[in-house]
């Protein structure tokens, strides 16, 4: 297969974080020959794309055979190891540790300010004051753990692991949720999302907010 017909289909919204981190490992890798990114239509009643991904979620990767991946992280490491010169692996021994619990830490603070989000989708009447004063709360509590944990060195640099991936993808979530205010008060934060804010991976993946 020649480099200018992309053999991998990759379905993805322009808002999900999820879907963002695979856009940004394609972006970084050079892959976008080799992967058509494809805009599904989730969240709607008999949607076309069930039929590709019974889950409805993004990101989803079809490979060539035909097999159906789904879950960013595994989306990710499949797109990054296409060249056997995987970029973004958590390495073996106390680093990679770090990495993958930092990882672990941006994916729930993802996770919240998604479904906080969500709750304010729905219509006025429909929507739990008790969710969202729960994921607000737990947005604050991960914010302040954040402002102390972004300065751990696995944090610094280069882009180069899915921790910095997920947190950047995170926070960037303040721009479909004008009350997620994370910036006010954590001058780590800030400064950190900021030295990544014009690579041009995370700045063309930017949420349309
Ligand atoms: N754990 C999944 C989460 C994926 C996910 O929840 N994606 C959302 C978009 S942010 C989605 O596709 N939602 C559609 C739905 O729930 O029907 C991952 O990391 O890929």
């Amino acid at each position: 297969m020649s480099d200018s017909h992309p053999n991998l289909r990759l379905y993805v919204t322009q808002n999900s974080p999820y879907a963002r981190l695979a856009r940004i490992i394609v972006l970084e890798k050079g892959l976008e020959n080799k992967v058509e990114q494809i805009v599904a239509q989730t969240r709607s009643i008999n949607s076309p794309y069930y039929e590709i991904n019974p889950s409805g979620r993004v990101p989803c990767l079809i490979l060539a055979d035909g097999a159906r991946l789904e879950e960013s992280q595994l989306v990710c490491s499949y797109l990054d190891n296409l060249d056997n010169a995987p970029r973004f692996e958590a390495p073996k021994g106390d680093n990679g540790f770090h990495i993958r619990r930092l990882e672990a830490m941006a994916r729930s603070l993802a996770d919240g300010v998604s479904v906080w989000i969500r709750e304010g989708f729905r219509p006025q009447q429909e929507r739990s004051p008790g969710v969202i004063a729960h994921e607000r709360n737990r947005a604050t509590r991960l914010i302040e753990a954040w402002e102390k944990e972004v300065m751990h060195p696995v944090m610094g640099g280069e882009l180069s692991n899915m921790a910095q991936m997920t947190l950047i993808a995170a926070l960037h979530l303040e721009r479909w949720n004008p009350d997620f205010k994370w910036r006010d008060g954590h001058p780590n934060l800030v400064n950190w999302a900021e030295s990544l804010a014009d690579r041009p991976s995370i700045r063309d993946t930017m949420p349309v907010g």
